[in-house]
C-alpha cells in the first residue's frame, strides 16, 4: 500500500492524491504539520523537506512530478498520458510552465499574499515583470481543448487544477489584479470543468476541511 505523505494545503501534495484516486490506486494518507519540524525520518524521504513524498514497499520517493510518473508507469490504465511518445512529451513541457515557469514564480509571494508576511517592493515589481512573460508564454502553449493538453484530461490537468488558483488568487492579492484573468485566459471555466471529476472534489473538499479546522484550532488558541 502507498502511502502519501504531506498536508492538503500542498499544490503539490494535492496534485499527486488526485492521480492517486483518478487511477483508483489504494493508498493511505500520513498528515503532517505545515512548517512542522523536518525530522530525520522525513529527511530521509524528502532530503529537502519538502511534502509531498510517497513510501512504498521499495523505499521512498519525492518531487510530486516523478511520483506522478512513476505511478503512471505502474498503473498505466486509465492513462494520464497520451499514448504516443510526442503527445507525452508535450504534457510535460506543459508541466513545466505551470510549475516551474507559473507556480514557482508567484510562490515569492505567498508569504505576504497568504501568510501575514512581507514581501519587498523590489521583489514585487521582480516578479510581476517576470509573470507578466511566463503567463504568455503558458498562453501560447496551453490548448484549454478543453483540457490543458488537448481533448483529454491528464496530467498537466492535475497539475494545473492545483496550481493555476494560487497564481491568479497570489497576483490577485498582491497587485489588485488576477494576472490569468487580465491576460485573457479563462481559468475559472476550466477549474470547473476539472471541478465535475470526484477526485478534484475530494482533494478540494479535504483542503477545506483542512483550513477550516486550523481555523477553528488558532481561534481556540488566541481565546485561552
Ligand atoms: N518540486 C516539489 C515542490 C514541493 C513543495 O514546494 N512543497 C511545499 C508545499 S506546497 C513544501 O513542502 N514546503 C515546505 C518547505 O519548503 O519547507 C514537488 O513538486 O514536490
Amino acid at each position: 500500500m502507498i502511502t502519501l505523505s504531506g498536508f492538503t494545503l500542498s499544490n503539490y501534495y494535492n496534485k499527486v492524491k488526485m492521480v492517486l484516486i483518478e487511477k483508483g490506486i489504494p493508498f493511505v494518507e500520513e498528515r503532517c504539520a505545515m512548517g512542522g519540524d523536518k525530522t530525520e525520518e522525513m529527511l530521509m524521504c524528502s532530503p529537502l523537506g519538502k511534502v509531498p513524498y510517497i513510501r512504498t514497499e521499495h523505499g521512498s520517493l519525492c518531487e510530486s512530478e516523478v511520483i506522478v510518473e512513476y505511478l503512471e508507469a505502474l498503473h498505466p490504465q486509465p492513462p494520464l498520458m497520451p499514448a504516443d511518445i510526442w503527445g507525452q512529451a508535450k504534457v510535460r513541457e506543459l508541466v513545466t510552465f505551470v510549475e516551474l515557469h507559473l507556480e514557482l514564480v508567484v510562490r515569492e509571494l505567498y508569504p505576504e499574499a497568504f501568510f501575514g508576511g512581507k514581501v519587498s517592493d523590489g521583489n514585487k515589481a521582480r516578479i510581476e515583470k517576470l509573470l507578466a512573460r511566463n503567463i504568455a508564454a503558458f498562453q501560447r502553449l496551453a490548448k484549454f481543448g478543453p483540457y490543458l493538453a488537448g481533448p483529454d484530461f491528464g496530467l498537466a490537468d492535475c497539475a494545473a487544477y492545483v496550481s493555476l488558483p494560487l497564481v491568479a488568487l497570489g497576483t490577485k492579492v498582491i497587485y489588485g489584479d488576477d494576472m490569468l484573468q487580465a491576460a485573457g485566459i479563462d481559468w475559472k471555466s476550466y477549474i470547473k470543468l476539472i471541478e465535475q471529476r470526484p477526485s478534484a472534489q475530494k482533494v478540494t473538499a479535504d483542503r477545506k476541511a483542512d483550513q477550516a479546522a486550523s481555523v477553528a484550532a488558532r481561534a481556540a488558541a488566541a481565546a485561552n
